[in-house]
């Protein structure tokens, strides 16, 4: 239970901090700890490990808007947790690139490049009729995967070696991985949409409700009072599911 002398000093300390003001958040999320899709190769055949076989969440962030080039995930349930890692220390066949190839997805999903990629935010795997392969230079990759509907997404990759314009070689063997996602309700107790839970939620619900924005009434009373900000602060000490 939260006591009335714990919200006292979070509302002085946001009132000595100058209710910094709700960054707004340029930078998407990736909306959990990054999940591995580790690639090793034995000399003859890759093979794709995933450090988390759970489905991760595409999650909302309602009123968080993204500069160009991630505009492209305004508005969309996201996530960015699964990267693709080299995994140990190999060396490709001498000639050959690395490529990675979309078998399936499900309808709806779409995605887009790492920001850290050559092609920030562009659609790939299909997406905004994009070719279903892309080369990949073995730098981590965290691509992002996006929704307008809710639901249950899977998507499956293969990973090979091929020649420049992505012809697989058949000397060596490929590696198969599946993805899988659901969407989640976007998390109320992450008011600035910063992708986890910190004190800055509680500067930045604190300054809503003070500003009377209606986003920071969330206790079915009419107007904003004392009861929202105990009902956020229930939130928050609840964490997102
Ligand atoms: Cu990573």
């Amino acid at each position: 239970m939260i006591r009335t002398n714990q919200l006292a000093a979070i509302v002085a300390a946001a009132a000595m901090l100058g209710l910094h003001s709700a960054a707004s958040a340029n930078q998407p999320t990736l909306g959990g700890p990054m999940v591995h899709l580790e690639v090793g190769f034995d000399g003859s055949t890759l093979s794709v490990h995933k450090s988390s076989a759970a489905a991760l969440v595409l999650r909302a962030y309602p009123g968080v808007q993204y500069d160009p080039p991630a505009d492209v995930l305004n508005e969309t349930m996201y996530n960015g947790q699964y990267g693709w890692m080299i995994m140990g220390t190999w060396t490709a066949p001498e000639g050959a690139s690395l490529w990675i190839e979309s078998l399936d997805a499900t309808p709806g999903l779409n995605v887009y490049a790492a920001r850290m990629s050559a092609t920030p935010y562009a659609p790939i795997f299909g997406t905004a009729d994009t070719g279903p392969a892309i080369q990949w230079n073995g730098l981590m990759a965290h691509n992002w995967y996006s929704t307008t509907t809710q639901g249950r997404y899977q998507a499956r990759y293969r990973i090979y070696f091929g020649d420049g314009p992505g012809l697989p070689w058949t000397d060596f063997g490929a590696a198969e991985v599946r993805l899988d996602w659901t969407t989640g309700l976007p998390c109320a107790a992450d008011f600035d949409g910063s992708g986890d839970i910190a004190v800055g939620d509680i500067f930045a619900f604190l300054e809503a409700w003070f500003a009377g924005d209606s986003r920071a009434d969330l206790s079915g009373s009419p107007g904003n009072d004392v009861a929202d900000i105990f009902q956020f602060l229930t939130l928050w000490f609840g964490g997102c599911a």
